[in-house]
């Protein structure tokens, strides 16, 4: 998630814009089995879990069993919905370039696919976390104008020195996003749904804090990269996160700067708690510091 910094060069061979060709016919079969592997187990842990958009998307646009889907294949899908398209990029993008695309609506996705060795855990996006977690939200109309305000918003972000705070609001919705449905907690942040132990964790274990999204404190929140999340905020719909993030945020940004962070597992006057976590997780010294993710 963090940038490499604005205006660095694009890696030999990709184009200026840090996209390159995805390659499709150059995937081994090895590469495909990863991808199948992971997608079986997610999606039939998925149904229940994942958000009505999220399974709708995953279903419109066939991201099948056959293997690493190629990009031209799901552009003809997802550009009749909602005018969105996938381009392959080497991996992590500078915040500028990122944005760039975002705003142009174009979802920058990394090429390459994790090693069966690291089925849980990678630290660079791959194209299994990239597709699978991100691309069916895009084709829900209202996710899909988000994002390309998100892309909007970076720019000023960027140009505003608050690229701090708008990261959150990215990490809190995007990546990590739980919504209230009538049939209860869902799934709609692209970092759950590509993980499996996380996918349960988000919304079964007891030890994170479960808060209603409210803006100002998400953005005040510090967020971790290195293992589930302490805190995670809950949307009621698409609509709201929607019309909440739409307005102005300039004079929001004058009143962060003279606000303080707020820790990963504080909570602080005025949380809607929807579950008040133990933390018993992240005292135990979490995940990766206890054995390999398995
Ligand atoms: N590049 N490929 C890629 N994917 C990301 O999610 C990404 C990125 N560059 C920058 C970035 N994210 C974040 O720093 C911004 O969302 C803040
Ligand atoms: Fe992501």
């Amino acid at each position: 998630m963090s940038g490499e910094g604005i205006s660095s060069a694009p890696p030999p061979g990709a184009n200026q814009d840090w996209t390159i060709d995805q390659g499709w016919e150059a995937y081994s079969q090895a590469d495909h089995d990863v991808w199948i592997t992971l997608y079986e187990r997610q999606t039939q842990m998925l149904n229940g879990r994942a958000c009505d958009e999220f399974l709708r998307g995953l279903d419109a646009l066939d991201l099948h069993r056959a293997g690493i889907p190629d990009f031209k294949r799901i552009n003809e899908e997802l550009q009749r919905l909602t005018g969105w398209s996938v381009v392959a990029v080497p991996g992590l993008v500078p915040d500028d370039v990122f944005f760039d695309h975002l705003a142009n609506r174009r979802f920058p996705a990394g090429q390459f696919i994790r090693t069966p060795h690291e089925l849980d855990y990678l630290q660079e996006p791959d194209i299994f976390h990239d597709v699978f977690g991100h691309v069916p939200m895009l084709t829900d109309p209202t996710f899909a104008d988000y994002m390309q305000a998100y892309g909007e918003g970076g720019r000023r972000a960027l140009g505003l020195g608050r690229l701090a705070n708008l990261a959150r609001l990215y990490w809190y919705t995007v990546e990590f996003g739980l919504m209230n449905t009538p049939e209860g907690l869902r799934i709609y942040g692209a970092g759950i749904v590509s993980s499996r132990a996380e996918s349960i964790f988000a919304l079964d274990d007891p030890s994170p804090n479960r808060i209603g999204f409210e803006l100002e404190r998400v953005m005040r929140t510090l967020y971790r990269i290195d293992d589930f999340q302490q805190v995670y905020f809950v949307i009621d719909s698409i609509q709201t996160l929607q019309e909440v993030t739409l307005r102005d945020f300039g004079a929001l940004y004058e009143r962060l700067s003279g606000a303080s962070d707020i820790g990963v597992a504080e909570i602080v006057p005025g949380d809607a708690m929807i579950t008040r976590g133990t933390q018993a997780y992240a005292r135990a010294g979490g995940r990766l510091a206890r054995a390999p993710a398995g």
